[in-house]
């Protein structure tokens, strides 16, 4: 990231936004910032460029809020000690997700979450509750699709250690992982996996997804005492109301990088996808389109000489993943 300071402008990243109010973080300083009337209005009059991390061309809505957590901008301060947003830089990337139309005929609105992510951590237990591997799979796809690696946390395997779902549990593990997926095993109970979780989000700006009740204040806590508490509080007071978005919060991390929680997938959904595009953000099934009869216009259902099939029958392609794909290409 380009980033440039002055005597009179410094650089700083958005970690929270209330109101039209922004808390940029400068020199490990945060400076309560508004936004330029100049930047609302170049913003709200013009559309932005379509989203640079997805490889997909067709989302191009408008932008209600032009900064999101995570933004890098550009901030004078004033005499109150406040400050004030003169410019946005150019995002690697951002997830988004869409949000009713405002007034009758007009596009639905993209609603910015994050922008300039380094990775999206989903987070499954062991048990209680039971993994939904599909619902990994869709979490998977829409990292894909904007071009953010995942990195797969399992939480509270204390629960199947030494029992038979421990050796199921593995079998999935290992099935994520030759896709090319890290895992890592974790426990709140036992510190298992936390070190090794520490390492993977210093220095980062993760987005943790995940449903409730998986364990993530408890892991939160054990990697830093009260962590988890403190992301828990804003994301209760804050994550249930209609815009859930303009009270976004990024927490800093002590070894450095920050953190995102999101409530679920409806706020990391896989919305904007054509049906036609699911395929090639399976990893392992990428490689063989192409290679169907009916070609890139395959839709790897109940065509003829789908390459997809064979591959599957082949075990070369978990049966389980294509599920996973089939369905998600029928709720598109
Ligand atoms: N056995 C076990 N239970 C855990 C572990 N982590 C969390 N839990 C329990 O799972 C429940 C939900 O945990 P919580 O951290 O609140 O989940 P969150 O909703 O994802 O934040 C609580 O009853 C925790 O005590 C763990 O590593 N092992
Ligand atoms: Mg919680
Ligand atoms: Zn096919």
């Amino acid at each position: 990231m380009q980033t440039q300071n002055t005597d009179t402008h410094f650089t700083g990243i958005v970690y929270k936004k209330m109101l039209g109010h922004y808390d940029v973080q400068h020199n490990n300083k945060i400076t309560n910032c508004s936004l330029s009337a100049k930047l609302w209005k170049d913003f709200s009059t013009t559309e932005l460029s379509d989203n640079p991390g997805r490889r997909v061309t067709h989302v191009s809505e408008k932008h209600m809020d032009p900064i999101a957590i995570g933004d890098y901008v550009q901030f004078i301060k004033t005499d109150d000690g406040s400050g004030m947003i003169m410019d946005l830089f150019p995002r690697k990337n951002y997830i988004a997700r869409s949000s009713a139309k405002p007034m009758p005929g007009a596009h639905t609105f993209e609603q910015v979450i994050a922008a300039n992510i380094d990775q999206v951590i989903p987070v499954f237990a062991a048990a209680d509750p039971e993994p939904k591997w599909h619902m990994l799979d869709r979490y998977l796809v829409a990292a894909e699709s904007y071009g953010i690696p995942s990195r797969i946390v399992i939480t509270k395997f204390d629960l199947v250690q030494g029992t038979p779902a421990e050796g199921k549990l593995k079998t999935w593990i290992a099935l994520y992982q030759s896709i090319g997926y890290p895992v890592i095993v974790t426990s709140s109970k036992t510190s298992q996996g936390l070190d090794h979780l520490r390492q993977t989000l210093a220095d980062q700006h993760s987005v943790l997804v995940g449903k409730s009740g998986v364990g993530k204040t408890s892991l939160l806590n054990a990697l830093e005492p009260g962590f988890g508490l403190r992301v828990q509080t804003v994301n209760q007071s804050t994550g249930k109301g209609r815009h859930t978005t303009s009270h976004l919060e990024m927490f800093p991390l002590q070894g450095g990088g920050a953190l995102i929680d999101t409530p679920g997938v409806r706020e990391f959904g896989v919305y904007g996808l054509e049906s036609m595009d699911i395929a090639v953000f399976f990893p392992e099934i990428a490689p063989v389109l192409g290679q169907c009869k009916f070609g890139l216009s395959c839709q790897h259902d109940e065509e003829p000489g789908c390459a997809v099939r064979q591959g599957v029958m082949d075990g070369r392609i978990s049966p389980y993943r294509y599920q996973s794909y089939l369905r998600l290409k029928d709720d598109l």
